[in-house]
């Protein structure tokens, strides 16, 4: 029988970059500590400012890496196959940017990476919105840097969900960039496993999993962290999104502020003009690839900003098995979770041309 095919929209996707972008534009001094992999004795290693950031098997690499990651035209051919019809498209060597600890490097590696990008690659197609990559080592290159992505066409741009230490997401520092996002309408995209995090944080038995799930809290600590300092309330506009943590854990942590905030009260500054709740289901927005729960986040507990996201290429995600994905998730939803969930949250913050 064939079975009807369902078409989303998917906020979390990546590209890979070309191995030599930073080589090829960067002068000697810099180029020598962007991100790069070197590949021996079955391991790819990640070089990224003179340190050794991960070193998987090649099988790992490699898996994460079909023809469409690197090759656009045959990523809208993969788009057209599994049912995706525009994607937020984040880095994927461009991630290790967020590992440096030069503000001179990493805004220079992020402007590479957003002139590439905007050039080489979301010109290819409106449905692809690329997020520009922040430098989030300094708030004058960051609000630069976001103004230089509105003037390149970006809609968005990606922060990491760890921020440097010494500059976490509550402190007043970071004002003029919340500020400046508002005013450019721009959504700020957090993308999990990002940032001075370390992503292996166990080993042995369990291991695997147990860093899985690790990469959810910083995503966590990013949403508390702007909610409670103010940060969102000040700027009602600004719209943050944490991607590929899943949906679910957002009402609860609402429940969990909600709750802080009241029995603490004598505790709690500043004080808001609206309540922990009200400013996550009007501000913040989520990203799942195949969790259940998250259906149940906008069906049950009414939180609404719930975005699908295909996770394309990485073992994360959906691809290749899209269409079955979207038919175990949906198939048996109402209608309405379905629309909000595939179209209506992505529409709240991105915008594509209509399906043709
Ligand atoms: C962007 C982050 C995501 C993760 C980390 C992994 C599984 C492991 O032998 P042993 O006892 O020492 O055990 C070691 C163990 C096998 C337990 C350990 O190596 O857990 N390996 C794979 O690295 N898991 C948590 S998952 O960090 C969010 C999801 C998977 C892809 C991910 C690693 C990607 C991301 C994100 O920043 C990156 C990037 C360019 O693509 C991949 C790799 C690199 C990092
Ligand atoms: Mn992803």
């Amino acid at each position: 029988m064939l079975v009807d095919k369902i078409w989303a929209n998917s906020a979390d996707s990546h590209t890979l970059e070309p191995h030599q972008l930073w080589k090829d534009r960067l002068p000697a001094e810099l180029a020598e500590r962007a991100p790069w992999t070197v590949r021996d004795e079955g391991r790819e290693t990640v070089y990224v400012d003179g340190q050794v950031m991960r070193r998987d098997p090649i099988s790992f690499s490699d898996a994460i890496r079909p023809p469409g990651a690197e090759d656009v035209t045959i990523r809208l051919k993969d788009l057209d196959e599994q049912g995706v019809w525009g994607e937020v498209v984040f880095p994927s060597r461009g991630f290790w940017i967020h590992n440096m600890t030069d503000p001179v490097l990493a805004r220079e590696c992020a402007r590479v990476w957003n002139e590439w990008c905007a050039a080489d690659f979301a010109s290819a197609s409106p449905r692809l919105i690329p997020t520009a990559i922040l430098s989030v080592l300094d708030t004058g290159d960051a609000v630069a840097g976001l103004e230089y992505a509105a003037s390149l066409g970006f809609q968005t741009v990606y922060m990491p969900a760890t921020p440097p230490p010494d500059r976490p997401y509550n402190s007043e520092v970071w004002e003029p960039l919340w500020a400046a996002a508002e005013e450019a309408g721009m959504p700020l995209c957090f993308h999990i496993g990002t940032g001075m995090m370390a992503q292996i944080v166990a080993h042995g038995p369990g291991g695997a999993v147990i860093n899985y799930c690790e990469t959810l809290y910083p995503g966590m600590r990013t949403v508390t962290h702007l909610v409670a300092s103010g940060a969102l309330d000040r700027h009602p506009g600004l719209k943050v999104f944490v991607a590929e943590a899943g949906a679910a854990w957002v009402p609860a942590l609402a429940d969990r502020m909600e709750e802080g905030y009241r029995q603490h009260d004598m505790f709690v500054r500043p004080k808001l003009s609206r309540s922990p709740r009200e400013i996550i289901h009007s501000q913040v927005y989520a990203s799942f690839q195949h969790d259940p729960t998250a259906l149940q986040a906008v069906a049950a507990m009414g939180y609404a900003n719930v975005m699908w996201g295909s996770d394309y290429p990485h073992l994360e995600g959906t691809f290749p098995e899209t269409q079955k994905v979207l038919h175990e998730l949906f198939d048996a939803a109402d209608p309405a979770v379905r629309e909000r969930v595939t179209y209506g949250a992505f529409a709240e913050l991105f915008s594509v041309p209509d399906r043709v």
